[in-house]
């Protein structure tokens, strides 16, 4: 079977940024969604940190998004998310490379992992007390830094929402659904910018099913896509029962 096959959900940041480009692209793709520690041994041949997303297009097998990102801009350069000059590709790259490292330490793990991963999957005590002591220190350090970068109007790498806009915008709707807000009048600029990524790039249609896949089990992903008219494979990697992987943080 040919075309394009993402192995991941749409509950990760890092999934929907690959998705919306793959859509920014026309791309037409399908999934294999569940949770990454539920994969089983045919997964974690795949992706050898257990991680989603992972890419499969006929042979070639890409790890990583931001990787799969550039893979795919360099296969399919139409509808570009990297601007083509290269100063500007480069901020573009440290944003994206941003929003992997330092948001997802702060936001995804200290936040919505703690939240919502630990508890959920591994059945560890929700702790709000951390919670909110990364809220109050390290959440508006990322923010205010967020701020000076945010662009005042368009978006991160021109007039279209590009990888950058996405890599940074993703990480809000697990920062929501952790039940955490960011603060528009302390950070109007990031606010607005999220604002017009969302609504104007296929990622707020991609959270909205990442919001649905949050309410069932980690097993239960197939009908809800298939009623939201998402393409779904035939055969999942997705096993029985969780398994750290070598880099799993909570
Ligand atoms: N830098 C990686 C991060 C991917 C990542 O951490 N994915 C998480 C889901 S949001 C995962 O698969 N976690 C499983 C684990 O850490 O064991 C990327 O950009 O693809």
């Amino acid at each position: 079977m040919g075309g394009l096959t993402i192995i991941g959900n749409h509950i990760s940041p890092f999934v929907r940024k690959v998705l919306a480009t793959c859509e920014i692209k026309g791309l037409p793709y399908r999934i294999d969604s569940f949770v990454p520690f539920f994969g089983d041994d045919r997964f974690a041949k795949l992706s050898p940190l257990r991680r989603i997303p992972v890419l499969i297009d006929g042979d070639v097998v890409v790890n990583d998004s931001s990787v799969i990102c550039e893979y795919l801009e360099e296969k399919w350069p139409q509808a570009a998310v990297l601007p083509g000059d290269p100063a500007a590709r480069a901020r573009s790259r440290f944003l994206d490379e941003y929003a992997d490292t330092r948001m997802s330490d702060v936001l995804l793990w200290k936040v919505f992992g703690r939240a919502t991963v630990g508890p959920a999957i591994f059945g560890v005590p929700r702790d709000l007390a951390a919670i909110q002591s990364t809220l109050a220190s390290e959440f508006p350090l990322v923010m205010d830094q967020l701020e000076a970068w945010a662009p005042g109007s368009a978006f991160a790498g021109g007039a279209s929402p590009g990888m950058a806009d996405l890599s940074v915008v993703s990480h809000f709707a697990n920062l929501r659904w952790a039940r955490a807000t960011v603060d528009a009048a302390r950070w109007p600029r990031t606010s607005a910018w999220i604002e017009r990524v969302e609504a104007q790039s296929p990622l707020g249609r991609l959270n909205a099913i990442g919001e649905k896949l949050l309410r069932v089990p980690p097993n239960g992903h197939r009908p809800v896509l298939e009623s939201m008219g998402v393409a779904v494979c035939e055969e999942t990697l997705g096993g029985e029962a969780p398994v750290r992987g070598p880099m799993t943080v909570v």
